[in-house]
């Protein structure tokens, strides 16, 4: 199978990228992504020469160029990883979130259906149901109520998505998973965030009264319900992700404090999120029983790793915190 991964550079998509070359030996991986400030090719160094892995530059937006890779790299499957993730960021800067998260899933799907791929994977987030109570899970008929631009965006890429299988015939799926967490997490989102503050002896800001809920996954579990997804999804379909690991940010905060052994006068609360979600939890028995799928890493065991993954490599997040890295790739490929 040929599979074309787009936003592979970043956090979700080079973990999905390393875990598919690891699995299949017979599949091709072509990485297809913008190296915005979140794309690091530093992510996949350990893969970069492997003969079944080729990268790519350039904006899914760009439909001459995704259709010409489709073509000669005779493209089975594309997995959209690309987007901006950052909810913060789009908050004070909506319009790029609209650009890449509605229109370039949008020329994605025009280029998945000239070219009659096999099967479209949109990568989705829970986010797009809003937010819930203190009681309830998001399953895959609950509506759809962003609160975010981030969000907004996402749902808009959604129902795109949707509609080139309802109109078009396009076999499609769409995944909507819960938070993630793990190696190669961007240190702008909160566990990261915390580890790598919390290692430099810097604040640890906490929005509002730090009770929200957000319902964690490892990331090696959601890159295997999406392999999952990719063979057995049936057209059409949503599959929602998550492990049922509810944590308050506060629990998650003084989790790594106490890790760490660092002070917890370093932790700060700061102004809320305006719009801010309250509690994520997903209900995934349709995954579970219709594609067998069933996390392997328990919280526990999956945020010691992290946060030791994070001891061990502290010059890839350095790199990034420093700005550096987007120094050395504006070099390496300039502004195409
Ligand atoms: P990320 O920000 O780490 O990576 C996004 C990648 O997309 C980067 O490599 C970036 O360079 C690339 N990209 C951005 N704009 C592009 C464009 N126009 N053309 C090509 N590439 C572009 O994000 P992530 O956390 O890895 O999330 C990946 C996907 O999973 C996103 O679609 C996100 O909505 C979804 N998701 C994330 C989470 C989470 O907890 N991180 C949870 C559920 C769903
Ligand atoms: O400094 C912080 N302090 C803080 O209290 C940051 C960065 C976050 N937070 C809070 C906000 C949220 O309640 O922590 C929680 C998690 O925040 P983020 O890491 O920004 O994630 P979230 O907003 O939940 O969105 C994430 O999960 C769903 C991803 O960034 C999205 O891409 C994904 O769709």
């Amino acid at each position: 199978m040929n599979l074309l991964v787009t936003g592979g550079a970043g956090f979700i998509g080079s973990n999905f990228v390393r875990y598919m070359l690891e699995k299949y030996s017979n599949y091709k991986v072509v990485n297809y992504d913008l190296l915005t400030y979140a794309g690091n090719l530093e992510n996949l160094k350990d893969v970069e020469n492997h003969p079944n892995y080729t990268f790519v530059k350039g904006n899914i937006n760009n439909r001459e160029l995704v259709d010409y890779l489709v073509k000669t790299h005779e493209i089975d499957v594309i997995i959209n990883f690309a987007a901006e993730s950052h909810v913060d960021r789009s908050i004070t800067d909506p319009d790029i979130f609209v650009k890449t998260n509605v229109l370039g899933t949008q020329a994605l799907l025009d280029v998945a259906k000239a070219n009659n791929i096999k099967k479209y994977v949109q990568i989705s987030t829970d986010e797009v149901y809003g937010t819930l109570g203190e009681t309830g899970y998001f399953t895959e008929q609950t509506p759809l109520a962003p609160n975010s631009p981030y969000s907004a965006s996402k749902a808009g890429g959604d129902l795109l998505v949707r509609v080139y299988h309802e109109t078009y015939g396009l076999n499609a799926n769409i995944t909507r998973c819960s938070n993630n967490y793990g190696p190669y997490h961007f240190p702008e989102k909160l566990i990261p965030l915390m580890i790598t503050n919390a290692l430099e002896g810097k604040e640890l800001p906490i929005y509002g009264d730090g009770q929200n809920i957000r319902d964690w996954l490892h990331v090696k579990d959601h890159c295997a319900a999406i392999d999952l997804v990719i063979h057995k999804g049936r057209p059409g379909e949503v599959y929602n992700i998550g492990g049922h690991n509810e944590r308050t940010n506060n629990e998650i905060v003084y989790l790594i404090v106490e890790k760490l052994g660092v002070s917890k006068d370093l932790i700060k609360y700061v102004a809320d999120r305006p719009g801010h979600d309250r509690r994520y939890a997903i209900d995934p028995t349709k995954i579970m029983t219709e594609l067998g799928w069933k996390p392997q890493y328990t919280f526990e065991t999956g945020i010691l790793e992290t946060i030791q993954w994070y001891i061990d490599n502290q010059e890839w997040w350095k790199n990034i915190k420093s700005g550096e890295y987007m120094n050395y790739y504006q070099k390496q490929y300039g502004d195409r």
